[in-house]
């Protein structure tokens, strides 16, 4: 009986952790003209899609005190800023051209997504 119980906790929490990352990547946030990105493990929201060709204010709030998100990257943007912790650092961008643009950490641990539309 143990064991069952053993095994069936294990599938439950395969298919939660399973669910909960795929419900993540759909997540999806739509912004026009400007959004706040909280730091904090990570970044929330981590997918936000924006209008091509108009320019977008992405302010970065870092709550988290680990070294780690002290700096954020968008590569395709050729920006790499400094994110001091508990201040908004606006950062703004006009995509020409429609497609995922992912941002990171410093050390590309943490991951974001900016989909342009
Ligand atoms: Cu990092």
């Amino acid at each position: 009986m143990d064991k069952i119980i053993v095994a069936l906790t294990g599938i439950i929490g395969i298919i939660f952790t399973y669910w909960f990352f795929l419900m993540k990547n759909e997540k999806e946030v739509s912004v026009s003209d400007s959004v706040d990105i909280t730091v904090n493990g990570g970044y929330s929201p981590e997918v936000i899609s924006i209008p091509k060709g108009k320019t977008t204010k992405i302010n970065f709030i870092r709550k988290d005190p680990t070294d780690c998100l002290g700096e954020v990257v968008l590569g395709d943007f050729k920006i790499r800023k400094e994110l001091p912790l508990n201040q908004k650092v606006t950062v703004a961008i006009t995509p020409q051209k429609a497609g995922e643009y992912g941002y990171t950490c410093g050390m590309n641990m943490y991951h974001g997504k900016i989909i342009v539309k």
